[in-house]
């Protein structure tokens, strides 16, 4: 069995990070329902975002979205997050929403289209040596709706040659995280629709570029454990963007539609030794319909959950069954794990750290929600569903 107080450090050590446009208002193509004491700019974010940390205390760093979050100086931003006691951490990109991009970012058939996504791309890593933050997240909405609309092999050739404009850029300790989806917002064909594409790209680019998975962002059924192994074996798993789906990028709580996938994805990056800082645990996610604040909260808490499954596994008694091709042993050791409660393990590791151990109902008690619906009026939204 792994020793318990090993498996409580190694929860209490995890981090995962919380995305600015989770705390805004966000919605569907349909609608967007505004929520009230929703923040009405990054610094208001940022406090929410504290909020999360202060009742987790796994949560430290906010994922920027540039523009979304764009501000004057983002050194200041960083400062007011370290005075909250987070840090800033991945900054995204936006190459999908001028009107400059209906065909395309960097893949765009147009030199000066190209240029200026490439532009912004720069404009992103200036922002990181601002922020200190280590990586650039690019996801590419770029993609064509018509077979013949444009030469697939040439928008992977613009793809390379925008990709290695901006890989040249970073500097030590910056990584690229190039992100995957297989459709939407272009439904014939994506210019990096899946793992394999980024891959090859990232592999060509250098050490610097990683891939990193969405858990949303895969056709009904894929094994994303199967990825994650095979992207650690290669060294090229830089993170997860965490979220659940039940049909396509539906953006959900992560761990809410498939909390036994999770668990399976968590389970080979312990058992690939990526529970390392190299591999970044980031939530990309949207909540419409429900409180924000405590559905971060909650997300948090489902990824700490499967992690502390993953991390019960009897590796030992599961290898030995698998070495006797003992299928149902090797199953019955893995499900052994899944099917623990773990939320006294957890309570327990929180008490240790000097948390309340239920951080949904502390967060509820706090008096933040009751304070921000008073203060703050005209919040902001997200990006998303506009
Ligand atoms: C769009 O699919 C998306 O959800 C990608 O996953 C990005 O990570 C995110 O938006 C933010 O740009
Ligand atoms: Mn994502
Ligand atoms: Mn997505």
């Amino acid at each position: 069995m792994p020793d318990q107080s090993a498996v409580k450090a190694a929860l209490a050590a995890q981090k995962i990070e919380t995305p600015s446009w989770a705390y805004g208002n966000s919605g569907t193509r349909f609608k967007v329902f505004a929520q009230q004491g929703v923040p009405r700019d990054p610094w208001e974010k940022l406090a929410d975002a504290a909020q999360v940390h202060a009742f987790t205390g796994v949560a430290p760093t906010v994922a920027l979205h540039i523009p979304w979050d764009k501000v004057e100086d983002y050194g200041k931003l960083a400062a007011f997050a370290r005075e909250q006691g987070i840090a800033l951490g991945a900054i995204n990109s936006n190459t999908f929403q001028d009107d400059d991009y209906k065909l395309g970012s960097i893949c765009h058939p147009d030199a000066a289209i190209r240029r200026k996504a490439v532009d912004h791309l720069l404009e992103c890593v200036d922002i990181m040596d601002a922020t200190g933050s280590r990586d650039l997240k690019l996801w590419f909405a770029d993609g064509t709706n018509y077979p013949g609309q444009d030469d697939l092999r040439a928008r992977q050739d613009r793809l390379a040659e925008g990709l290695a404009k901006v890989y040249a850029r970073l500097g030590d300790g910056q990584r690229m995280l190039l992100e995957y989806k297989l459709f939407e917002p272009a439904f014939y064909a994506t210019d990096v629709p899946d793992w394999g594409t980024a891959y090859a790209h990232c592999l060509k680019l250098g050490e610097k570029a990683q891939v990193v998975v969405d858990t949303g962002h895969h056709a009904p059924g894929t094994n994303i454990e199967f990825i994650v192994a095979t992207l650690l074996r290669e060294n090229k798993l830089g993170g997860f963007d965490f979220n659940s789906r039940f049909y396509a990028d539906d953006d959900l709580m992560v761990g809410a539609a498939d909390p036994f996938q999770l668990f399976r994805i968590m389970y080979e990056v312990v058992r690939g030794g990526g529970y390392t800082d190299q591999v970044a645990f980031m939530l990309d996610q949207c909540h419409n319909i429900e409180a924000k604040i405590p559905a971060i909260i909650r997300s948090v808490m489902n990824v700490q959950e499967a992690t502390a499954k993953a991390l019960l596994v009897d590796r030992d008694a599961l290898s030995a069954a698998q070495r006797s091709g003992d299928v149902l042993e090797a199953n019955a050791v893995l499900m052994d794990a899944y099917n623990t409660d773990v939320r006294p393990l957890l309570a327990e590791v929180r008490k240790e750290m000097g948390l309340d151990p239920d951080p949904i109902a502390a967060y509820r008690r706090s008096g933040w929600t009751e304070k921000i619906v008073e203060e703050r009026v005209g919040g902001q939204q997200a990006g998303w569903g506009a």
